[in-house]
């Protein structure tokens, strides 16, 4: 048990939105135990401490229960404070500013990138065009800047970590390249850079298992829509 406690992460192992919560607790140096949850059978656990939306990540810190990455994201960094990796700004506009790109990120950019691996053809291309904007436009928040935190990874770099990672995944399943450096060339240097820390690597999934399910998942998807 660490000092502030003993931690527990419900996660899925080839989960984009998990793997912050354990990205945020490896930057601070917390320890914790990981339970890797299988989605179609969740396990009791999961459904007793997550009854609400029965999703991972769940944070169990001393037997409390948190859903929601962001959220978790947050207390995270409130608990492990002092003499700790920070995460979040320490100015309230800045912090105010993580939250807004936060939220545009998974309610504008996610679902705008879902489509271009769900479709084929004419609609894809067309999502694809769809998705790029909305990437551009979260590509502001990174202007001058090392990170989306600034100089090191915060909390907008671990928000939409998963992207540098599992775009360029999903983009070769789906037959199509969706950041590259004409396109969106300050995303694109953020992916590389993002991806060569050290704590970050270490907590990738093997990507060879990543492409295959999501070859599969695609496969699914698409006899779906022609049956
Ligand atoms: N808004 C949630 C999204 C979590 C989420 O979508 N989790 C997925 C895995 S990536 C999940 O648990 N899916 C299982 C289900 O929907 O039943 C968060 O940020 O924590």
């Amino acid at each position: 048990m660490g000092e502030k406690g003993h931690v527990k992460v419900f996660g899925m192992w080839a989960s984009p939105i998990a793997i912050r919560v354990e990205w945020a607790l490896k930057l601070k140096g917390v320890e914790y135990e990981y339970v890797d949850e299988d989605l179609g059978n969740k396990s009791e656990d999961l459904l007793r401490h997550n009854p609400v939306t029965k999703k991972v990540p769940v944070l169990v810190h001393d037997g409390k229960p948190l859903a929601e990455s962001l959220v978790i994201l947050e207390y995270i960094d409130e608990v492990w404070k002092e003499g700790y990796y920070p995460i979040m700004p320490d100015d309230p506009y800045e912090r105010a500013r993580v939250r807004f790109w936060a939220k545009y990120a998974d309610d504008k950019c996610a679902p705008a990138v879902f489509p271009v691996f769900s479709t084929a053809g004419e609609t894809q291309q067309k999502a694809l065009h769809e998705a790029i904007e909305s990437l551009r436009t979260l590509e502001q928040a990174l202007e001058g800047k090392k990170f989306f935190g600034g100089a090191t990874i915060g909390y907008l770099d671990i928000v939409v970590g998963w992207f540098a990672y599992w775009f360029p995944i999903i983009g070769e399943v789906a037959g199509v390249d969706i950041v590259n450096a004409r396109n969106l060339p300050l995303l694109n240097a953020w992916f590389q850079r993002f991806l060569d820390n050290d704590v970050v690597k270490k907590t990738l999934p093997p990507r060879d298992k990543v492409y295959e399910l999501n070859r599969a998942r695609r496969e699914m998807l698409l006899s779906a829509q022609s049956s």
